[in-house]
């Protein structure tokens, strides 16, 4: 049984969506859309490529995460390896490794490519904090939320990226660890004998090229496929609704706090603590699906727990 993930993710026109509509249809009920050729006006679109970044930056040392899809326990916060920033763009031209560039703040090395571009109209009056991701053909970003649960969007400049979607009601049945924003489930490879609330779920694919620019609303689940070596442009927003913003304050400030520290006491003993609340939470949420509650008790309020 295949995952219920292939409703595509509507694409638009980005270059001629004016910021009403975009409010009314995507922002406010914060639904997923490709705006294609959102930042196209900028010079970015065509300027940077690999070899402008081998040239411009090539020099400076860059800090690596593997994919660590097979170690679920572990979270993303130190890299796991060094190289210089031009071998390693070379490395993911030619290979496919599990190396990534995440979140990698791009404009404190180089700040003079912040006017390479500018701000669509509709992103205009939010915050904006821009970051680059770098990935190599075939790796994986695991199935996380973001931490601040902004707004982002996520601009593809080189390579094409498969994305999965899932709202943030979702979470439970997805078997989100709690003080942690990441699931414990493989989407590529479902494992309902585990798993079972994967039989409940239903996301939304699409396929990013360059000048493609997806809107993940907030606290959407996000599952990404490298299908080609290459980088993107993250910008991200405030969070929607004063839920949502709490939730990110919490997260960042909290959870993430108590997570770290309950890491470094028992590391192993924490991580089994934490997949048995995901386990007993999906549990309640098939038990609330089977009884027709799912839609009434569930939706908009998961966001809100842990
Ligand atoms: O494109 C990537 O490599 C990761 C993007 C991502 O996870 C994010 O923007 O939160």
């Amino acid at each position: 049984m295949a995952l219920d993930i292939q409703d595509p993710v509507p694409v638009k026109d980005g270059s001629s969506m004016t910021r009403e509509e975009f409010h009314h249809s995507y922002l406010k009920p914060q639904k997923p859309v490709v705006l294609r050729g959102l930042w196209k006006k900028y010079p970015a679109y065509d300027k940077w490529t690999m070899d402008f970044f081998k040239k411009s930056m090539g020099n400076i040392e860059v800090g690596l995460f593997g994919n660590r899809k097979e170690d679920i326990s572990k979270t993303l916060e130190v890299p796991n390896a060094t190289m210089r920033f031009d071998e390693y763009l070379n490395l993911i031209e030619r290979e496919p490794t599990d190396l990534r560039l995440f979140l990698f703040p791009v404009f404190k090395h180089k700040p003079e490519l912040l006017k390479d571009f500018d701000y669509p109209e509709i992103t205009k009056g939010y915050i904006k904090i821009p970051f680059m991701f770098f990935g190599p053909p075939k790796s994986i970003v695991r199935m996380h939320q973001d931490i601040d649960m902004s707004n982002v969007f996520l601009t593809q400049f080189h390579g094409r990226k498969r994305v999965v979607l899932f709202a943030p009601d979702q979470s439970d049945l997805l078997y989100r660890l709690p003080f942690n924003v990441h699931s414990i489930v493989d989407v590529d490879n479902p494992d309902y004998q585990t798993y079972p609330g994967l039989k409940y779920v239903k996301g939304m694919s699409t396929i990013l090229e360059h000048g493609d620019t997806l809107f993940m609303p907030s606290g959407y689940w996000h599952h990404i496929e490298y299908l080609e070596g290459g980088f993107g442009l993250s910008v991200r927003t405030v969070a929607n609704g004063v839920g949502m913003k709490l939730q990110g304050v919490w997260n960042l400030g909290g959870k993430r706090l108590i997570d770290r520290m309950m890491r470094s006491i028992n590391d192993e003993k924490w991580f089994e603590y934490k997949k048995s609340v995901a386990f007993s939470r999906a549990d309640k949420a098939i038990s609330k699906f089977n009884s027709g509650n799912y839609e009434n008790e569930f939706q908009g309020t998961n966001a809100a727990t842990t």
